[in-house]
């Protein structure tokens, strides 16, 4: 497994150097994410995803998928992963199979997460057995079933839940493919109100019209209501209708985004933040800058859309001819940072460390790459990391400003790990950087798995 995982490093970071060097980057580097579900809660971006396992086979449509992960970020640049919220075992009724790779071992599909009167609603479709919902008091979790069976069942085309609370409290749950169904919640957010309805625009009979396939994403804005899907596949573009309620009917007005051969699927996200608008969805190009073969191992993406006067959206250029979204703030560097946050990375992966994560360096040149980092005028003049190194005491960290080979700050050797695996504290004295800068950490001297370099924050003074 370890050998795996370096062969796939190694060569998606061939990859990656083009991509550094091109427009759109994926935002999440360290894993094989898909499925984005962004949510904004006290001024920060929640984005659920789904986890398309390394070892998703060759082959469309044979998906490894065990868990929901989480990534935040309040610049729309820098990431932060807070790894696995919840995962099939979290639902007692997961452990019914569905052919040969259900059970606990597969088929945790696309999430949404919201919030109502302090709780936390995370939806969750179980792929061949129904819906779920769990409940927490903190939208990092833990989140727990307080039903213990499905909230959908197993029929009703159900996976893709979107949910979303209007202005007068009535919340409203929709999911499906090929169809598009929906359900009014009660406030208690964990039952129906009512009958579970067939939409009548958004079904595959009126696919010729509409391009509905799966994925559906209510969006409101102003009076105004939007349904943005994953239109019929494959392969799949982002398409959406606009409707005067919140049950339609919905007239369909084109695409968000073109299907692209390039990427069998997509599947949509929207938020508001900061005054801007912004449209998640995924491609295959980190799967495919390992392996010309298709497997289900795809990459959230992100860019910012813009509206026309009637209300229209303006149609993007797929996620390879798009933008990053520009960052909304600067990042601070003068406290703890986690690691795990970064706008870019080559040859990194996360893991679990003590109760929180940390990053691994699998590779000579592995690097982060911190964007709008802001050192202020009266700057940093000291570096304090906790960090561990495997068997090798020359792994050294390299701190550059702006480029991968850019001005070197300092260099600082990685010590090994305690004989009982612990990590430690370095600290160094820095010449003062001041300013707004790109930061990078760039790992030297990992030669091979038993050499890997761990950090777990950094913090600069
Ligand atoms: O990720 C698994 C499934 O693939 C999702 O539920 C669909 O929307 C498609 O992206």
């Amino acid at each position: 497994m370890k050998n795996q995982l370096l062969k796939s490093v190694l060569t998606l970071s061939a990859f990656m150097v083009t991509m550094w060097l091109s427009a759109q980057r994926q935002i999440i580097q360290t894993k094989f994410t898909a499925d984005p579900a962004p949510m904004v809660h006290n001024d920060t971006v929640f984005l659920y995803t789904t986890h398309d396992e390394d070892y998703a086979p060759e082959g469309y449509a044979g998906f490894r998928m065990k868990e929901w992960l989480l990534y935040t970020s309040t610049d729309m640049v820098n990431w932060t992963d807070h790894g696995k919220v919840a995962n099939l075992h979290n639902f007692t009724w997961a452990a019914k199979e569905i052919s040969g790779w259900g059970g606990f071992d597969n088929g945790a599909w696309a999430p949404q997460c919201i919030e109502r009167n302090g709780k936390f609603y995370l939806y969750c479709p179980l792929q061949g057995r129904g819906i779920g919902v769990l409940v927490g008091d903190s939208p990092y979790g833990p989140f727990k079933d307080p039903i213990g069976k499905p909230l959908i069942s197993g029929k009703y085309d159900s996976i893709d839940p979107t949910v979303f609370i209007d202005d007068d409290g009535q919340a409203y749950l929709y999911w499906g493919n090929p169809n598009m169904w929906y359900a009014k919640l009660n406030e208690d957010m964990i039952s129906l109100k009512g009958e579970i309805t067939k939409d009548t625009n958004l079904t595959k009979e009126n696919r010729g019209n509409v391009h509905f396939q799966e994925g559906p994403w209510i969006y409101k804005r102003g009076k105004q209501y939007y349904m943005a899907y994953a239109s019929t596949c494959c392969p799949e573009g982002i398409g959406y209708a606009m409707g005067d309620t919140p049950t339609g009917p919905w007239v369909f007005k084109g695409y968000l985004m073109k299907p692209d051969g390039r990427s069998s699927g997509n599947h949509p996200g929207i938020i508001d933040y900061h005054g801007k608008t912004y449209l998640f969805g995924f491609n295959y190009q980190l799967n495919y800058a390992i392996t010309n073969k298709h497997h289900e191992r795809r990459s959230v993406c992100v860019a910012e859309i813009a509206f026309n006067a009637d209300g229209t959206i303006n149609e993007e250029p797929w996620w390879m001819e798009n933008q990053n979204p520009s960052p909304i703030r600067t990042f601070n560097p003068l406290r703890r940072v986690e690691a795990e946050t970064m706008a870019w990375s080559e040859g990194i992966k996360t893991c679990s460390h003590d109760d929180g994560i940390s990053i691994v360096a699998t590779k000579n040149g592995a690097f982060i790459q911190v964007a709008n980092v802001n050192f202020g005028s009266k700057g940093a003049s000291a570096f304090r990391a906790l960090v561990g190194g495997e068997k090798s005491k020359n792994i050294s960290l390299e701190i550059r400003l702006d480029d991968l080979n850019g001005k070197l700050v300092r260099k600082i050797q990685i010590p090994q790990k305690t004989k009982s695996g612990k990590y430690r504290t370095i600290k160094a004295n820095i010449p003062r950087v001041t300013g707004v800068h790109d930061l990078y950490f760039v790992f030297n001297n990992i030669k091979g798995e038993d050499n890997y370099a761990y950090i777990d924050y950094w913090e600069f003074k």
